[in-house]
């Protein structure tokens, strides 16, 4: 095979076999790499009703074909497996040289079952792997640990750690690497931690197999400079994803107060702006000219590297206007191994709670002191933080009555940085997201901006579709990273080149699209198997707050959604991808993207339409 190096290593904690293992290349060729790759083996491997947090859960890094080559930002890495927050498939995409290296070892995946008896590190050196004691390291944050790991194994090793979080079982533990690189929101570092699985260290020296060397790297010369070129490269370096906290102020959909407003009254101290007075230095992932990860020193005198879904969830969410105090926030969470994201919502949350006298716990909006508590809190589940760290579903069924409204979560997975009260496209995004409520794969907001905020239309639900194609499908499956593309204009007709140069593969990006179809039904069939009977459309709309309780704040004071419409856009939605009116894919959908066997047997746990 050219472009994949066609193994997957294997490693069993429980019996310490580790096993190098050929994969086939039609498996290669219809699922490329990254999320294809995470979701064909789950669906094959898993047993339906595995609980995720046993040793029978199996947690996947998976590269895609152009990973570690020398073209624009391709040095990110999926992480995969069956989530312990939601029920249902997880993953995140994380940008580290631990990519680069899984490659240059020879593997395009790890694949990590079984549970070790005591907490472990992984180190794998082209084809030697050992299974190193992590007791020194347990207990220790992500940023210590893989501080001494550098020191130990050289500086060069790519090394994914998790926190106390992921230790501790936090349902939104994630995974860190490279001092505040994070991936894996649903939990998937608590799916670490249940292995007793502290680290990775990963080292390579091998040359990836590709199909036209001089091409590529031709091809890689000429990305990287059309990526310097572009007119908003500049402001891009300065700001990164920054700049989307006063386009969101503007737009009126910065989160705020739990979801319960779109605008921020000190949305400029935690600006763009604000965060260019602060920074220090900027970090980024390998293989990447438009590093976006801005360092300012917080509160505290540390770094932390700021993006806008951080500061918007852990700054206007829980009403905190001070950006040095959002930064030290941002950095526990890096450190204790935790997703910015789902925290901002669990304070949120508590913070509402509290307000409304429903927590026997007081925490007020803005908190500084009292936020960072109920984080450590929740990191070593003491008190209220225990129930906390289950999520807001989770917990708005302890506290029963009307908590569940406002809990913002879809499928259990916390809503990601943009309110949705005058955004019914971005809602279906959120809602239709195959891991839960996540901007990822269909961020349609800013288009939807522009195309009219009112509407229910038909090109909302196609551009949702086609937003996931792109950026769930192909830049999840190529594991590239997407913000070339979607933030300074690189050309979706690059990617194809580049697939052609690496693999041979002749692919148009109709024929990718089609891949990432593939790819999104069965995703939705792991959702519908485990969730058998009690999977329900309903899990696809978000939650109450939205539809019954306006915006009070404002240019768009007195929206929300229309329940209605919304459920009208859903079929529409589901008609396209040839799913039934349950969101379940039917016989023929699965049978026309070549998996007739999946419709087989997802029959066993749903009957399906035909
Ligand atoms: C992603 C989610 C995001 S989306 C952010 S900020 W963003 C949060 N970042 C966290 C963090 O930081 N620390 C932490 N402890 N938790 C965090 N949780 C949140 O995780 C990230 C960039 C960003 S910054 C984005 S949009 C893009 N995401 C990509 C993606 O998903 N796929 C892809 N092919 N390319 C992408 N490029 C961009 O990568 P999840 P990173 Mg991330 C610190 O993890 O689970 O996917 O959720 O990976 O290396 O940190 O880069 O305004
Ligand atoms: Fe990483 Fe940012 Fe570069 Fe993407 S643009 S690869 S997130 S540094």
């Amino acid at each position: 095979m050219r472009g994949w190096n066609g193994k997957l290593l294997r490693v069993n904690l429980s019996t310490g076999r580790v096993l190098a293992q050929e994969y086939s290349r039609d498996v290669a060729q219809t699922f490329l790499g990254g999320r294809g790759f995470a979701i064909r083996l789950l669906w094959d491997e898993l047993e339906s009703g595995t609980r995720a947090l046993s040793p029978e859960n199996k947690l996947i890094f998976a590269a895609g074909p152009l990973t570690g080559f020398p073209l624009p930002s391709s040095g990110k890495l999926v992480v995969a497996a069956k989530s312990p927050l939601t029920g249902g498939y997880g993953d995140g995409n994380v940008g580290t040289r631990a990519a680069v290296q899984l490659r240059e070892a020879g593997y395009d995946l790890l694949v990590v079952e079984g549970e070790a008896s005591r907490p472990t590190v992984l180190r794998v050196e082209d084809e030697e792997s050992e299974l190193l004691s992590g007791e020194d390291y347990w207990g220790l944050g992500a940023l210590e640990t893989e501080e001494r790991l550098r020191k130990e194994y050289g500086r060069t090793v790519g090394v994914v750690t998790i926190g106390p979080a992921g230790e501790n079982l936090v349902k939104f533990a994630n995974v860190v690497s490279q001092e505040g690189r994070a991936g894996g929101r649903p939990g998937m570092g608590a799916v670490m931690g249940s292995k007793n699985l502290k680290a990775l260290v990963l080292k390579g020296s091998k040359t990836i197999p590709v199909a036209d060397s001089d091409r590529l790297k031709e091809l890689g010369k000429e990305g990287y400079r059309e990526v310097l070129e572009k007119p908003n490269y500049e402001f891009w370096k300065r700001q990164g994803t920054m700049a989307t906290i006063e386009w969101s102020q503007e737009n009126s959909v910065l989160p705020t107060q739990n979801f319960r407003e779109g605008v921020f009254e000190e949305a400029e101290d935690i600006g763009g702006f604000a965060m260019e007075e602060l920074k220090v230095s900027q970090r980024g992932c390998p293989q990447c000219n438009m590093t976006c990860g801005n360092v300012i020193e917080d509160a505290e005198g540390q770094e932390s590297e700021l993006d806008y879904e951080n500061v918007a969830m852990l700054g206007s969410n829980i009403g905190l206007g001070h950006l040095k105090q959002v930064g030290v926030l941002n950095r526990l969470a890096d450190d204790y191994g935790l997703d910015t994201i789902s925290l901002g919502n669990v304070l949120g949350f508590a913070m509402e709670a509290s307000e409304k006298g429903l927590l026997d716990y007081r925490i007020e909006w803005g908190d500084f002191q009292a936020a960072k508590a109920l984080t450590e809190d929740i990191v070593h589940r003491r008190g209220v933080g225990s129930v906390l760290a289950e999520g807001t579903q989770a917990a708005a069924q302890k506290l029963g009555g009307e908590a569940s409204t406002w809990a913002m979560n879809i499928k259990s997975l916390e809503i990601t940085g943009y309110d949705c009260h005058a955004a019914p496209g971005m809602a279906l995004s959120f809602g239709t997201s195959p891991i839960g409520a996540h901007h990822k794969d269909a961020w349609v907001i800013s288009w939807e901006m522009k195309v009219g905020r009112g509407s229910y239309t038909e090109a909302k639900v196609e551009k949702v579709i086609e937003f996931q194609r792109i950026r769930g499908g192909i830049f999840e499956c190529l594991t590239t990273c997407r913000l070339p593309w979607i933030e300074v204009g690189f050309k979706l007709e690059w990617y194809p080149k580049f697939l052609k140069a690496a693999t041979g593969m002749d692919l148009s990006l109709g024929d990718l699209f089609r891949i990432a179809d593939r790819v999104y039904s069965l995703m939705r069939a792991f959702w519908v198997r485990e969730y058998g009977k009690a999977w329900d459309h309903k899990m696809d709309v978000p939650p109450a707050r939205w539809f019954r309780q306006p915006l009070t704040e404002g240019p768009f004071k007195g929206a929300t959604l229309d329940r209605e419409k919304y459920q009208d856009m859903l079929q529409r939605y589901y008609r396209k991808r040839g799913w039934d009116q349950r969101g379940v894919p039917t016989k023929n959908t699965l049978a026309h993207l070549g998996l007739p066997e999946v419709a087989e047997e997802l029959s066993q746990y749903i009957k399906l339409t035909p």
